[in-house]
């Protein structure tokens, strides 16, 4: 098939700005056809492009025999149409546009390697050998508008509240997170790492500007799947200097509540499509809080599982709590045997001024008030069995008047893959890496 050239012809609209305002009014749209369907002497192509569809009509007799004959087209084929916008109540938006001529820009093999009609849903890791096509999917769409509003209303609310986005480096030379789950590098002849978190330097940025944020991307050696787990994950990080958790947990639930309340207001037609409309509500604030010694007693008692003082919480036991507490609640107070050195440890030693933000089952934040002091920073990095010179560069950032200061680390995947209502944490990132996924 010989294809046209895109010429002089420019998309006028995308077809969200296709509405009845425009009847009567001739457009150009440019897309994906998402279907099609030749009825005899009528024929639909559905016109997807980044914000939806539209449905254009050839009805023989009505658009030139010539236009009538080109239209002929594949699923995903990439085309322009110029015609003029009527109203049709049965078609998507209401409206239909009446071509006056057409351009196929480009063609795609007869069989099409997963379903694009929304008619089916293809397995999972064969959308994401394909996921350039995949995510131009409607549901994929609503996706990832939904994780744009995000960003867009994270960034507000922290602007908002004189916070500076920062941008920190991905190659690090040591550890932050105790060492485990890190991939190395070569880095010229020394060996260097992918961060696992903006940890360090966000620590260190609070003591300058200090109030700090940065949607990052971090590394995780995660050798297992599951899904909730990824190996390159997104995090808001944030950092406040002259504060502490009791500061923290109160900016996070106003975090939450404010970007839910966003993308309610502005991507409701998103929320609509992936059916979570009635489920990702606005939560509550504020959220309830429990220490850990009051979940472990209550998983105890409610679910006969034991949880010694200092054990993590098992995935079973955040199963059955998540059928218990399903909205988003804190876990204060962590057993210190169990935090990151950076944490400071609570009055009575035993425990931590940390805490969790959990949406049901699944953690999506840690975080607390930071230890500030550099000599007890050393004592906590060799009591956690690291080496403090290799954290030599940060702990000098401790000697020129590092204010006391908290922050947390909220896992961006993760609280998409809850308000979207999707399956597997792989879904809501465009390229997912996990231990067997380094493609596409
Ligand atoms: P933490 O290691 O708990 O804390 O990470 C913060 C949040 O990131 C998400 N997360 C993950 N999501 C998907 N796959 C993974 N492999 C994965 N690992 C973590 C979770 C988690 O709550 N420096 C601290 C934060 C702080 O104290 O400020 C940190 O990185 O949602």
């Amino acid at each position: 098939m010989e294809l046209d050239n895109l010429g002089d012809w420019r998309k006028t609209h995308f077809t969200k700005d296709v509405t009845i305002e425009l009847v009567s009014k001739e457009v150009i749209l440019g897309g994906w056809v998402r279907n099609y369907r030749n009825l005899g002497g009528l024929k639909f192509i559905s016109l997807q492009d980044k914000y939806g569809e539209r449905q254009i009509t050839l009805k023989k007799g009505v658009v030139s025999d010539e236009l009538f004959e080109k239209a002929k087209v594949g699923y995903q084929y990439c085309i322009m149409v110029k015609g003029i916008v009527k109203k049709f109540k049965e078609a998507p938006g209401g409206i239909e546009i009446i071509p006056s001529a057409l351009k196929i820009l480009n063609t795609t093999p007869d069989k099409l390697p997963i379903d694009m009609t929304g008619e089916t849903v293809s397995e999972l890791d064969l959308r994401l050998n394909n996921r350039a096509l995949d995510l131009r999917s409607l549901k994929n769409q609503a996706v990832f508008r939904i994780r744009g509003e995000m960003f867009k209303s994270i960034r507000k609310f922290l602007f908002e509240r004189n916070f500076t986005e920062m941008t920190t480096p991905k190659i690090i030379a040591s550890a932050t997170e105790g060492g485990t789950e890190l991939f190395p590098i070569i880095y010229f002849e020394k060996e260097a790492f992918l961060t696992q978190s903006a940890q360090l330097y966000k620590e260190q940025l609070s003591g300058v500007y200090e109030r700090v944020f940065e949607i990052s991307d971090c590394f995780r050696a995660e050798k297992h799947r599951t899904k909730r787990h990824l190996c390159e994950i997104l995090t808001l990080d944030v950092e406040i200097a002259f504060s502490t958790m009791e500061d923290v947990l109160k900016l996070l639930e106003e975090l939450v509540y404010n970007v839910l309340e966003d993308i309610r207001e502005n991507q409701m037609t998103a929320l609509d499509y992936l059916e979570m409309e009635n489920i990702s509500m606005t939560p509550e604030i504020p959220f309830p809080r429990y220490k850990y010694e009051e979940i472990i007693e209550l998983i105890s008692t409610k679910f006969g599982i034991n949880i010694e003082f200092g054990e993590d919480i098992s995935t079973e036991a955040y199963r059955k709590l998540g059928k218990e507490l399903t909205s988003y609640y804190y876990i204060t107070h962590w057993p210190m045997s169990i935090k990151p050195f950076y944490i400071m440890p609570s009055k009575d030693s035993k425990y931590s001024e940390s805490f969790d933000l959990q949406k049901g089952m699944l953690e999506l934040t840690s975080g607390g008030t930071r230890v500030h002091n550099k000599e007890q920073l050393i004592n906590a990095l060799e009591s956690k069995g690291l080496n403090s010179s290799s954290f030599r560069s940060h702990l000098n950032s401790f000697d020129y008047g590092m204010p006391p200061h908290a922050g947390f680390g909220l896992g961006i995947d993760r609280w998409l893959t809850m308000i979207c209502g999707l399956n597997d944490i792989r879904e809501a990132v465009m390229y997912p890496r996990t231990a067997d996924r380094l493609t596409p």
